[in-house]
């Protein structure tokens, strides 16, 4: 029967190199071509007869997804995964705290739609006091988002990590040399994943993740190691920004105008609350420069029709 062997072909993309994507039928692995299809690591796909080429994509129940870094002022999405159920935010704790770049990662990593976690790796290199203003300073920027602090080198605190993982699909997003490689062969129980040493002085790592991939975790569920993002830049939002700086979008409901912006507009709840010392300005500042990027990317993806 023709529908029968149509379903028989359809699979979950574990990686792509170049236009080749690594698709997983049950136990087997066959590559395909990507010619013509959007496709992302996480999608589940229908192949060909001849299971060469990617029929169909299925709609995604999730993406992580961002404004590519492509030439130009061209506004291209890159989707980084598609389909997790959970998106590990990782950090190291040995670097100084960086609240701008964990909003960004939080905006990017709730604009997915999936659960969001920030996890504070490599916890084994600072002390007990360090730890406690790490974990002060996520959770400042939290959001009320849940914030873990771990060492996949020790093995310190990775048993709320994987209860975190709940046998679903998990994706780790950061920067290069946060350990999300080294946290997926924990998670794993086995050197699955390639990792690479950061460098000494200012402990940036080398980029040593090229691709994303998904790997099956014993006992079930997958994990989707990513390359270490350099710049965050956020593709059209689904309410990450919002959800990201839900205290600054609260006190904006009492701002005198509606489409206050919180620039020197008179009755501005958001700037009496900077100037109560009830809000950090630089916080704002920041959503106010995410809110900005996002109206001129809508206006490239307008112009670009
Ligand atoms: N001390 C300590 N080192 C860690 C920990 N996790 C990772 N590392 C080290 O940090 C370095 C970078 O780790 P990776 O796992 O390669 O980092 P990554 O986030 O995958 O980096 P990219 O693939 O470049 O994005 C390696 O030298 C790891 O051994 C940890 O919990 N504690
Ligand atoms: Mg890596
Ligand atoms: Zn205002």
């Amino acid at each position: 029967m023709a529908g029968r062997a149509h379903d028989d072909a359809e699979g979950l993309i574990v990686r792509i190199d170049r236009g080749w994507s690594t698709v997983r039928i049950g136990d087997e692995e066959v590559r395909t071509m990507n010619v013509g299809a959007d496709v992302a690591v996480g999608d589940v796909v229908v192949l060909d007869a001849g299971r060469e080429r990617v029929a169909s994509v299925r709609p995604r129940r999730t993406a992580i997804v961002r404004r590519a870094s492509g030439e130009g002022h061209r506004a291209l999405r890159d989707v980084v995964a598609a389909n997790v159920d959970v998106v590990f935010v990782v950090q190291a704790s040995d670097l100084p705290p960086n609240p701008r770049r964990t909003e960004r990662e939080l905006a990017l990593a709730l604009d997915s739609g999936a659960e969001v976690v920030l996890v504070a790796n490599k916890c084994d290199l600072v002390g007990p006091a360090e730890r406690e203003e790490v974990r002060r300073s996520l959770e400042e920027s939290a959001c009320g988002t849940p914030v873990l602090v771990a060492s996949a080198a020790t093995g310190e605190g990775m048993d709320a990590v994987r209860a975190a993982c709940a046998g679903r699909t998990v994706a780790l997003v950061g920067a290069s040399g946060a350990g999300k490689s080294t946290m997926v062969n924990a998670l794993v129980g086995d050197d699955v994943q390639r990792t690479g040493e950061v460098r000494t002085g200012d402990g940036r790592g080398r980029h040593t993740t090229v691709a994303a991939e998904l790997v099956p975790m014993p006992g079930g569920g997958w994990l989707l190691d990513t390359p270490g993002l350099r710049a965050v830049a956020l593709w059209l939002g689904a309410g990450g920004i919002e959800r990201a700086f839900a205290d600054v979008f609260a006190l904006a409901d009492g701002c005198r105008f509606r489409d206050c912006a919180h620039a020197d507009e008179p009755g501005c709840a958001v700037r009496g609350a900077v100037e109560r010392g009830d809000l950090d300005a630089a916080r704002v500042a920041s959503m106010r420069q995410l809110v900005r990027e996002e109206q001129e990317l809508e206006e490239a993806v307008r112009s670009a029709r």
